[in-house]
């Protein structure tokens, strides 16, 4: 059982769609899992370096509600906010992302509802990440649900950026200019780093196939 949904507030606010929120979460971290385990046994890289999942705080869930003009019931949360239920994958390369993204989108028991892609389309602060709405049925107490999700796909590098941007900025207003652009300049480079790393592992890659042709 999440951590969440053993804690009060949560419960006091989703009541009976958290153990949704969490069935959901627990059959998309299953896929996922299968997913590097099917690449494992076939002798390949596996794409995940690690998952991350959470259950929307009810504050937050709130927040967000009433900034869209909903009413702030949890029945408005699960009708108008998809991310109540949220996973973060991180993955070593930015090719990683991308397969990862058709991977889950191939699993039969997913609907891809939406996707909005970051990293061709970054934020105008430079923030990363391929973001997919997802809907996937999950049966709780012999009722199945179609239940939605916010699958969040980036390389390490850009959760770093990520990581810290939330902490120094995200969602206040940092009104120093030159802060703020520097951050945008450090999110740039960071995806040149990226793509050296994706190079890297190319070269790497042939290297090792002269090698075993040699031999
Ligand atoms: P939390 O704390 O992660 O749950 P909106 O929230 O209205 O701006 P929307 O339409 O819900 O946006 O979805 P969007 O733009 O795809 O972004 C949703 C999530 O992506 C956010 O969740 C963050 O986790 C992450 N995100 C988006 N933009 C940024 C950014 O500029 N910096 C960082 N660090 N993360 C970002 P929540 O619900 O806002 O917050």
């Amino acid at each position: 059982m999440l951590k969440e949904v053993t804690q009060s507030t949560y419960f006091d606010y989703y009541r009976e769609n958290l153990f949704y929120i969490e069935a959901v979460i627990e059959k998309l971290l299953e896929r996922i899992a299968e997913i590097d385990a099917r690449r494992e046994a076939r002798g390949e890289r596996t794409l995940c370096d690690s998952v991350q999942y959470r259950i929307k705080s009810p504050d937050s869930m709130m927040a967000k509600l009433k900034k869209r003009g909903f009413e702030t019931h949890c029945n408005s949360a699960m009708e108008n906010v998809y991310d109540a239920a949220g996973i973060r994958i991180i993955c070593p390369y930015i090719d990683d992302v991308y397969l990862m993204a058709q991977k889950l989108a191939a699993c039969s028991d997913i609907e891809v509802v939406e996707i909005k892609d970051y990293i061709k389309n970054p934020k105008e602060n430079g923030y990363r990440s391929y973001h997919m709405i997802l809907k996937t049925p999950v049966l709780w107490q012999g009722e199945t649900k179609h239940v939605t999700s916010e699958v969040q796909i980036r390389t390490m590098v850009m959760n770093s950026w990520a990581c810290c941007e939330h902490q120094l900025k995200y969602k206040k207003d940092v009104s120093n200019e030159e802060s703020v652009a520097l951050l945008k300049r450090c999110a740039d480079e960071m995806l040149k780093i990226d793509y050296s790393m994706l190079r890297i592992r190319g070269m790497m890659e042939e290297s090792c196939k002269r090698e075993e042709f040699i031999v």
